[in-house]
């Protein structure tokens, strides 16, 4: 007898022997975990499929979409519309709140994603993926709108990302630690591959875009600047830097071996909190990071805390190894 567990059997027994879960989300991580296969597979047929190069049109933040960008997003919409465990969605890739239409019955639930987060790089062969965070519409609100979903991430009741790397991975947290679960192609399930992943507290990698460098604020120069010092530096110890330019796949390999990712808010458009999104972006890696020991700051304060104003707010994110995270945090707080 195989002794793999599939996603089904894990978020079953969630639901049932532990009790962490209600029926209804664990049939909606189902069908954001089929969603994703389906985007795997677009995704790894690339020039075959006729799926890459742009879509000619922008996104509400101004953004030129993909054509796997709006795939992506309609692959979502169309699998999670009609199952009943949800009241509305929202996505980088629209500007307002999706609801599910009257012909459906509305659940609970509200689903918010980033349906290809790392879209530089879809034509050129590297990693890229789709990141979701679930809420719960407030009680005793009658209808769906755009402030039902403007929840504290504390609030999530599950999140994740699906990485399409040489492997596809979904990773889950449903505030019981962090699951990872590998597509096994032949059989088209995902299975568990690893449970209860924890972030180690110290790390000599750190991930950030440093042709910005010019342009960040004195903590964050402070904080690179004495990585880059090595040895011989006030931190004594060299460090390594990676950046993939995919959130999702620089997480991943935060989860996976530490280290620490930073988007910060930079002078280029210093109107903007940061360039990445707040509820679909750092509020589910946020809390995944958390729940695997790690942190999650805008540098002054918590990510998971922060109360947003609007669906596409930005913000400024430093995530990953707990005490590096705390260190840039402190110089933040210092000034
Ligand atoms: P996207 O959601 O439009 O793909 O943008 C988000 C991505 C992140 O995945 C990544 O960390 C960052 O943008 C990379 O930005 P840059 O190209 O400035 O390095
Ligand atoms: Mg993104």
């Amino acid at each position: 007898m195989s002794k793999k567990i599939s996603l089904t059997r894990y978020l079953v027994e969630q639901q049932r022997v532990d009790g962490k879960i209600p029926a209804e989300l664990r049939l909606l991580l189902e069908v954001v975990a089929r969603a994703c296969k389906t985007i795997s597979q677009a995704v790894n047929k690339g020039d075959l499929g006729g799926v890459l190069g742009s879509a000619d049109s922008e996104n509400v933040q101004g953004e030129v979409q993909k054509q796997l960008d709006i795939i992506a997003n309609e692959v979502l919409i169309e699998a999670n519309e009609w199952g009943g465990h949800l009241a509305a969605m929202a996505s980088e890739e629209m500007e307002g709140i999706y609801l599910v239409p009257n012909r459906y019955p509305q659940g609970e639930y509200l689903l918010l994603f980033d349906p290809l987060d790392g879209s530089s790089n879809i034509d050129v062969n590297v990693s890229i993926g789709t990141i979701f965070s679930v809420l719960k519409k407030p009680d005793g609100t009658a209808g769906v709108s755009e402030q039902d979903f403007l929840q504290p991430g504390a609030q999530q009741v599950a999140a994740g990302y699906c990485v399409y790397g040489p492997q596809t991975t979904l990773v889950l947290t449903v505030g019981d630690g962090v699951a990872m679960f590998t597509l096994d192609r032949e059989q088209g399930s995902f299975v568990l591959t690893r449970e209860n992943v924890q972030i180690p507290p110290d790390t000599k990698e750190f991930a950030i875009n440093m042709s910005n460098m010019r342009h960040w604020d004195a903590p964050v120069k402070r904080y690179v600047d004495e990585c880059l010092a090595g040895k011989e530096g006030p931190r004594g110890k060299d460090f390594n830097m990676r950046w993939i330019a995919s959130m999702v796949a620089d997480v991943h390999r935060i989860l996976t071996r530490g280290g620490i990712f930073m988007y910060p808010w930079d002078k280029r458009e210093p109107e903007k909190a940061g360039k990445l999104r707040l509820m679909y972006e750092a509020n589910p890696m946020g809390w995944l990071v958390e729940q695997a020991g790690g942190a999650a700051t805008n540098g002054r304060q918590r990510i998971l805390d922060i109360v947003p104003s609007k669906l596409h707010e930005r913000v400024s994110v430093i995530l990953g190894s707990r005490n590096e995270v705390e260190r840039v945090t402190a110089y933040h707080l210092e000034r």
